[in-house]
């Protein structure tokens, strides 16, 4: 529908009349009240009047309590909020996120909202086109013990990291500006680092920078990451809201891509009954907001999020979505090679397989870690199931990951 944003709504409630609780929604979070109103000033006002689009109650069979819920749809006429996402998120769930039990699952935003929204500047192909990757998931790993540690102990752990094959190295999200590993000297230890595996093993290799500081600062701090070297940046998005990203990704002397983390997202996502979705939080807002890769936790590993969820959020980042590029699917957390197989089944090979433990953990050190994901990821796509191929010569990291997480299916 042209000219307004509609949000889906499931709400809870064992005895609610939820036709006028729809309609108190549009009617309270547009114009206020709609009956009391003079019918002179209905005509001027009805252009901004939101409409209820649909409800559909589910009535539980038993009568259980806290299982009768209503998926509600609302359109909000564009008219009545800016071009940004404070504006859209504060109108369609500022205060009805503390009304009850009552949830946003979802936001169809309209073509002339979208078109303030570059989204991702490199997105899925422009990442595989800076590592020049096309033909496989692509292979992350997270620098793990960060926090007191110094830069010739983060360039070293940096350096295994690299000769293990790995794509991408993300810093911790918690490593912050700090005395003992500043950011642009961090920056310059670590690229230095990757420059020296690279003439070992003639990979390209994208490091994910934290990106940290007051709001008033990120952009200038990116800036002096990109002087120093950084080729990509890492964001804690919901810890400083989805305009602060947005921001970013339309700098464009900010041409790096932007790996966004989930922190925070566990406060927002995961209750049936508050919050938002996570093909919301992590999908769509995420992209609109220009994310070109996003983290979040995967349903196989430590930090667990439901398959349907997941998939939820991998279809919000890849599918057409109003001309924006897709943004990279990262589901992380607890991931170790003997989970490949299940990751490539459910995403295919357009996701990046992310590690900390999983690679810094391995039983022949880091670089062995890596090696293990990128054996486990030739075998998954050539059809070899991993037990076969971790007898095969050279294959030894990939055995011993295997003797020590074991293979999921
Ligand atoms: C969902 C975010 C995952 C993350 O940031 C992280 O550090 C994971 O570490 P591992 O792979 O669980 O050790």
């Amino acid at each position: 529908m042209n000219g307004v944003c509609i949000a889906n709504y499931r709400a809870y409630d064992d005895k609610a009349d939820f036709n006028k609780k729809a309609l108190s929604i549009a009617v309270g979070l547009t114009v206020g009240s709609w009956t009391e109103l003079p019918e002179a000033q209905k005509a001027e006002m009805e252009k901004h009047l939101g409409k209820v689009l649909s409800v559909n109650t589910h009535e539980p069979a038993s009568v259980a309590p806290g299982e009768r819920y209503a998926d509600i749809k609302i359109a909000y006429p564009d008219i009545n909020f800016s071009r940004d996402l404070p504006a859209l998120l504060v109108t369609v769930f500022g205060k009805l996120s503390m009304d009850g039990k009552i949830k946003l699952m979802d936001l169809d935003v309209s073509e002339d909202f979208a078109s303030a929204f570059p989204g991702p500047k490199f997105g899925l192909n422009g990442v595989r086109e800076l590592l020049g990757v096309h033909d496989r998931p692509l292979l992350m790993s997270i620098f793990k013990s960060v926090v007191g540690y110094d830069l010739a102990n983060l360039q070293d752990q940096f350096y295994k990291q690299a000769l293990g094959g790995v794509d991408l190295i993300k810093d911790d999200e918690i490593l912050f500006e700090n005395p003992l590993t500043p950011l642009e000297k961090r920056v310059e230890a670590c690229m230095e680092a990757a420059r020296r595996a690279e003439a070992e093993t003639g990979q390209k290799l994208l490091y994910a920078v934290n990106l940290t500081g007051p709001t008033s600062q990120l952009a200038a701090n990116a800036r002096k990451a990109i002087d120093a070297g950084a080729n990509a940046l890492l964001f804690n998005v919901l810890a400083y809201g989805f305009d602060v990203l947005h921001e970013l990704s339309s700098d464009k002397s900010i041409h790096v891509p932007i790996a966004a983390h989930p922190a925070m997202a566990g406060a927002m996502y995961p209750s049936p009954h508050y919050g938002i979705s996570a093909s919301l939080l992590l999908g769509k807002l995420m992209r609109l907001a220009g994310a070109d890769l996003v983290l979040f936790p995967s349903p196989y590993g430590s930090v667990v999020m439901p398959k349907e969820e997941n998939l939820a959020v991998k279809d919000a980042l890849l599918a057409p979505m109003h001309g924006l590029r897709s943004s990279f699917p990262v589901p992380s957390a607890g991931i170790h090679p003997g989970l490949v197989p299940l990751i490539l089944k459910d995403f295919g090979t357009d996701v990046v397989v992310n590690a900390g433990g999983g690679i810094h953990g391995h039983p022949m050190g880091t670089a062995a870690g890596g090696q293990a994901f990128r054996q486990a990821i030739a075998a998954t796509l050539a059809g070899v199931p991993l037990r076969d191929a971790a007898e095969q010569a050279g294959n030894e990291p990939l055995q011993a990951a295997i003797q020590a997480w074991g293979i999921k299916e």
